[in-house]
């Protein structure tokens, strides 16, 4: 039969020059990308969401409802993060907001990496490839170049509305009492309930604090530059993300509408797949390396 010309191309050589010629291109990326760090995924297999309902954790409401179990959660979360290093596909990436390095593969292009991975892993992988090529870029550059729109698992925000202080704080554990929790998250155990007293607190003012994360319900950072990066973009990469928390999951979408182009990396199938002008199946962390070398 016909191929299915509206099926995805997995032509490697046909995505490069569709790089070749790109002139704004974005990333999105989510939790595969760190999923070859040792970071678990939400809705993968043994992801972290099949455990928790994210619904019920990732909220204002569930914090206000018991920070003792949210801090829990997080703290947890902190210390699995606290352990996992930047691999190939946050150095691909990396690689690619320098602009020695992109002249060669996009000639005259620009590049934002958007993630929604609160990991902070490709902050750490561009500081990497920033040490191991001389390269120099200026914080406003840096700024520019990646967009952590969920926020910063290490940053640690004061609920005081009249304080808000943000710091970042990678101490392990941000307070005595949630020691040890850690095991009790990961076996989905009954977790203590912590005094609030106990549990982090803001450093300037000393009310409670929270972690620095965008909840559900809560805006995204930047988000008015994503949604106009999102607008002029001509290529969108998308990197492991199953596509699922909006508004991330319409940007792929929106990029193709304006004539843009797609290309998903991804382990499985996703939902999306059909905004896909690209879709290259398998670990990101080869498919884009190879990609993006
Ligand atoms: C907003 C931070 C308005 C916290 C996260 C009904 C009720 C309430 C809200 C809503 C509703 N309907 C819609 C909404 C909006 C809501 C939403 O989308 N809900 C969903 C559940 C329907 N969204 C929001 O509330 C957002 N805010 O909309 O504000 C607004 C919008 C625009 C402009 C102005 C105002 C805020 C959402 C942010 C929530 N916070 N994280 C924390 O981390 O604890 S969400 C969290 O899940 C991540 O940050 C990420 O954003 C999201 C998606 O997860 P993924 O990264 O995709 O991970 P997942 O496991 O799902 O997929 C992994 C993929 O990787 C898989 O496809 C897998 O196959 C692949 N993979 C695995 N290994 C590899 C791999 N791929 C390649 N290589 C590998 N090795
Ligand atoms: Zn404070």
């Amino acid at each position: 039969m016909y191929p299915d010309i509206s099926a995805p191309s997995n032509d490697m050589a046909a995505f490069r020059t569709v790089l070749a010629s790109s002139r704004r291109i974005i990333a999105i990326a989510g939790a595969g990308l760190s999923a070859a760090s040792g970071i678990p995924t939400f809705r993968g297999a043994g992801g972290m969401w099949r455990k928790h309902d994210a619904l019920s954790l990732a909220t204002m409401a569930a914090f206000r409802d018991s920070p003792s179990r949210i801090w829990q959660f997080y703290h947890y979360r902190r210390e699995t993060a606290l352990e996992a290093h930047p691999n190939a596909a946050h150095h691909a990436l990396a690689e690619l907001t320098i602009p020695t390095f992109r002249e060669k593969i996009a000639p005259g292009s620009a590049f934002t990496l958007v993630t929604q991975n609160v990991d902070a892993l490709s902050p750490t992988a561009l500081e990497t490839v920033l040490a191991h090529t001389g390269a120099t870029l200026s914080d406003e550059e840096k700024h520019v170049a990646l967009i952590e729109m969920d926020g910063r698992i290490f940053d640690v925000v004061c609920t005081a509305y009249e304080c808000k202080h943000r710091e970042e704080i990678r101490d392990s554990p941000l307070s005595p009492a949630l020691a040890g929790t850690e095991e009790l998250v990961a076996a989905g155990a009954k977790e203590p309930d912590i005094p609030h007293e106990d549990l982090p607190r803001c450093r300037k003012c000393g009310a409670l604090a929270r972690p620095g994360v965008v909840w559900f319900g809560e805006i995204p950072h930047r988000v008015d530059e994503i949604l106009s990066l999102v607008d002029s973009a001509d290529l969108c990469l998308v990197v492991g993300t199953s596509s699922t928390v909006h508004p991330a999951a319409r940007f792929a979408r929106q990029v193709r509408e304006h004539g843009g182009k797609v290309a998903v990396f991804n382990i499985d199938r996703t939902k999306r797949d059909t905004d896909a002008d690209f879709l290259f199946l398998g670990p990101c962390e080869m498919s884009l390396t190879e990609a993006l070398s």
